[in-house]
């Protein structure tokens, strides 16, 4: 933080940076694994960041929770148990918990620090932690899914940035992991970075996913405080009869006014897997 405003600086959007003027430091530290920072800002609520990159921030933090969440759950005919890796601010177990299939909620989140500062402030975001369904491991999301075979209908991995603690979930050893730890049907939904910034790399994760699974999609979402102001999802299906674009439970106005959704609807889930033309090119241009 400098002159008061917090600039998102990193070669992963060299020449390009989001920025906030900040109110106050609510805490910095370094934890085993990362940097950790909170900070109130002007316009936007608490934020949080890790290593130098913007995680969540209290103002629109619900369009990536929602989407990560509901884009998977309502492809699955009944998503019951779900493991989520990362996640440490809560928001995504706070959509789960609302799901009418959902019975049980496994996190592996590698960073008790990350968990601990969410609970303390990001308290809308943290509410997740409160749900009966919840269990909460700390450790490293690769390491964990070793350990788990044939268990998950739906693995939902909200996972930083490839650079540091997350880089291992960007890889493809980690997506057979996944595979095995999913029930003969399941699902996964991955954070997938960013169309404008990172098209090559998602088109190469996606190359080593379509001999694992039948079934590959991709779609984003709009987070004004993600770089570019967009955010992807890279999603896997084991069931050959998943249409990722035609969800299978399609939400009244009266259960999304009650399940309190600020971005997630039906028309929604379908546009986003809808891709601009430059996607389907090989090569970066910009
Ligand atoms: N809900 C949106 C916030 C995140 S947080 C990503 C989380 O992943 C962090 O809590 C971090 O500690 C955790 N994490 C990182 N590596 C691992 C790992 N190997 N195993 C388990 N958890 C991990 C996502 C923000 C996306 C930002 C896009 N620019």
């Amino acid at each position: 933080v400098e002159n008061g405003w917090f600039a998102e600086i990193s070669d992963l959007w060299y020449g390009q940076a989001m920025s906030f003027e900040v109110n106050k430091v609510l805490c910095h530290k370094k934890s085993q694994y990362q940097d950790i920072l909170m900070f109130e800002s002007k316009s936007h609520g608490n934020v949080l960041v890790l290593d130098s990159c913007v995680q969540c921030t209290d103002r629109d933090e619900f369009s990536y929770q929602e989407m990560i969440t509901y884009l998977p759950l309502n492809s699955h005919p009944n998503p019951r148990k779900v493991l989520v890796i990362g996640a440490g601010d809560g928001g995504v177990i706070r959509e789960i918990a609302k799901h009418p299939c959902v019975e049980s909620i496994v996190q592996c989140e590698i960073d008790e620090e990350v968990v601990n500062m969410s609970k303390k402030y990001l308290p809308n975001m943290s509410c997740g932690y409160n749900s009966a369904k919840h269990t909460l491991h700390v450790g490293c999301g690769k390491e964990f899914m070793k350990k788990h075979q044939g268990e998950f209908d739906v693995i939902i991995t909200d996972s930083s940035d490839p650079v540091g603690p997350a880089a291992s979930l960007f890889e493809k050893e980690y997506y057979e992991l996944m595979k095995s730890a999913l029930k003969s049907d399941g699902i996964l939904c991955s954070q997938g970075e960013c169309p404008w910034l990172d098209n090559v790399f998602i088109k190469n994760m996606m190359k080593f996913c379509s001999p694992l699974f039948p079934v590959v999609g991709y779609a984003y979402t709009n987070v004004p405080t993600y770089p570019c102001g967009q955010i992807g999802f890279l999603m896997c299906s084991r069931s050959p009869e998943t249409k990722f674009d035609q969800p299978l439970r399609r939400f009244s106005s009266e259960q999304l006014t009650s399940l309190n959704l600020k971005f997630y609807n039906s028309e929604m889930h379908t546009a986003a897997f809808a891709l601009p033309q430059f996607f389907e090119k090989k090569n970066k241009e910009y």
